[in-house]
């Protein structure tokens, strides 16, 4: 419940704020391009012009401030018909022709997002062999061919997949990236081979597999995962050729990290070993980025504790934030989660995603209600760990379960193949734009630490403050049907200091000498910084 009391002083306060205009607050921008941003009521975002400042976007400065594009490289870019062989672009499971020349030839799609990294999937030679799916109620019950469109079903180690390219379209694409500043992760996969694959049926390879079917809840590292031939990991030669294969392909190329696939399904001293390979063979610096099924800042500290790798994918952020914004829960428990996430081991990173190439879309979970997917990208941008941003995600393309989870990136009037012609919502990522700007301007939201100030009702307000920088930003987050308000504490500092809305800046706070008061209408977010006067 609000305190009457301190509404009221709040309510004086905004009321001599107006007599003195530029005493109290100015309603000013920090230049953000925040300026005609639709809100997600669409009106604008504010005032454009008045009092802007020039604003420093933070190069990435380690991975603590890295924002990664995910990209399926099949469903992006089209960017060499001459490698379509079997492209069938109407076929939920078949390959769509995008490559690695069409994703280097679209990066600037990628580097004016903000992204300043991205994560593309695995490129070896897949096998030549398509299962029969049976139908699901996303492809409209037809059984459909799915093909190794992803790269997760390596028939050769050693050899790239003609349909994304050659090993010189890889260097090409990171000597590109790292020319706008952006960082190429490649997924690589250590666990299994392709469904019939050479390393199954060549003598060179005998004993390689291990035959005996396992149950993956029995034992995940001797099992078949999704019935995938598993590598005996164990064995020293089958280390050496797979570690080889990789890491010797990112010597060559110049790339900065590895995702690795199904981390638990492989020892914990390979990926010791693994470390220990791609630092002296690469680079120290050389990043990886771990998928835990199930992940979390508890689970994670497995893998960390060890230093087997630097980040792993944090499954809990989007189902929490999808349960707080349709109302499930009370706020202070969602408060408390996001002060859970930073118990992560130090120097060790989550990486949050709203959906992924393994989940249904966050935005179909929310029967597509557009105002609440913009609350959890909001919470997304401005919440401790490395933002991933699934493809396409950002123009609110469709999808569901798999796999239509996949489709193709949305190029709307641009005659970019396979998504030439599918719709864009350029407002969604015009808002994105913005908190992807903020996020690398105020290093507080990225590595800052976190202190809940109001969890009454359907609104959360909090506290992020960079412990080295000092900067402090406030987010309000109101998931209710009503406009909610609260009056919290400024901040030390900001005394003395212009207090500035940033998103949906149209309403600015009142304060007085202490305090402000935040209102934010229903379904909506406002986040506030100080500026000197
Ligand atoms: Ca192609
Ligand atoms: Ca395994």
């Amino acid at each position: 419940m609000q305190n009457n009391t301190r509404m009221e002083r709040a309510r004086n306060a905004r009321s001599r704020r107006n007599k003195h205009a530029g005493r109290w607050v100015l309603p000013a921008l920090l230049g953000l391009g925040l300026a005609g941003c639709a809100g997600s009521t669409g009106q604008p975002g504010g005032d454009a012009g008045y009092g802007a400042a020039p604003v420093v976007i933070t190069p990435q400065r380690d991975w603590s401030d890295a924002i990664i594009y995910f990209v399926i490289l099949d469903r992006f870019a089209d960017g060499d018909s001459g490698n379509n062989a079997n492209v069938q672009r109407r076929n939920p499971g078949g390959y769509h022709g995008g490559d690695l020349k069409g994703l280097t030839s679209q990066l600037d799609e990628i580097a004016d997002l903000g992204a300043t990294a991205i994560w593309i999937t695995p490129v070896p030679l897949q096998v030549d062999f398509a299962p029969i799916v049976p139908g699901m109620p996303e492809t409209n019950g037809q059984f459909f061919e799915h093909w190794g469109f992803h790269g997760y079903w390596a028939e050769d180690f050693t050899r790239m997949e003609p349909h994304f390219g050659t090993e010189a379209d890889l260097a090409a694409l990171v000597a590109a990236a790292h020319q706008r500043g952006i960082k190429v992760l490649l997924d690589v996969v250590y666990n299994h081979a392709g469904y019939g694959s050479q390393y199954e049926t060549d003598p060179r390879f005998s004993g390689w597999i291990r035959k005996k079917p396992v149950d993956c809840a029995a034992d995940p590292l001797t099992c078949q995962v999704g019935g995938l031939p598993d590598f005996d990991t164990g064995r020293d030669d089958v280390r050496k050729y797979l570690l080889d294969a990789n890491i010797g392909l990112a010597e060559r190329t110049g790339l900065d990290g590895f995702r690795l696939d199904t981390v638990k399904h492989v020892e914990h001293d390979f990926w010791q070993l693994h470390r220990d390979q791609t630092r002296t063979r690469v680079s120290e610096d050389f990043f990886l980025l771990g998928e835990v099924w199930g992940g979390d800042a508890r689970v994670l500290d497995e893998w960390f504790e060890n230093d087997e790798m630097d980040s792993g994918f944090d499954f809990s952020f989007s189902g929490s934030c999808q349960s707080w914004v349709k109302g499930r829960g009370r706020t202070i428990a969602y408060a408390s989660y996001l002060s859970k996430r930073h118990r992560v081991r130090d120097g060790y990173h989550l990486a949050h995603y709203l959906s992924s190439h393994d989940e249904t879309m966050a935005l179909h979970l929310l029967e597509n209600d557009i105002d609440r997917f913009r609350v959890c990208v909001a919470l997304q941008m401005t919440t401790l760990g490395i933002p991933v941003i699934y493809y396409g995600e950002e123009v609110a393309r469709g999808g569901g379960a798999w796999p239509t989870n996949r489709k193709d990136m949305p190029w709307g009037s641009r005659n970019i193949k396979p998504g030439a012609g599918v719709a864009r919502d350029e407002s969604l990522r015009g808002y994105y734009k913005n908190l992807i700007a903020l996020r690398r301007s105020h290093p507080a939201l990225s590595r800052g630490d976190y202190e809940a100030l109001s969890t009454d009702g359907d609104l959360l307000v909090f506290r992020r403050t960079d412990p080295i920088g000092g900067g402090t930003v406030i987010v309000a987050v109101n998931r209710g049907s009503e406009a909610a308000t609260a009056t919290v504490d400024l901040p030390a500092g900001w005394q003395d200091e212009v207090v500035i809305s940033e998103v949906n800046s149209s309403a600015q706070p009142a304060t007085d000498a202490n305090r402000m008061e935040i209102s934010v209408p229903p379904v909506q977010v406002r986040i506030f910084v100080a500026a000197k006067r």
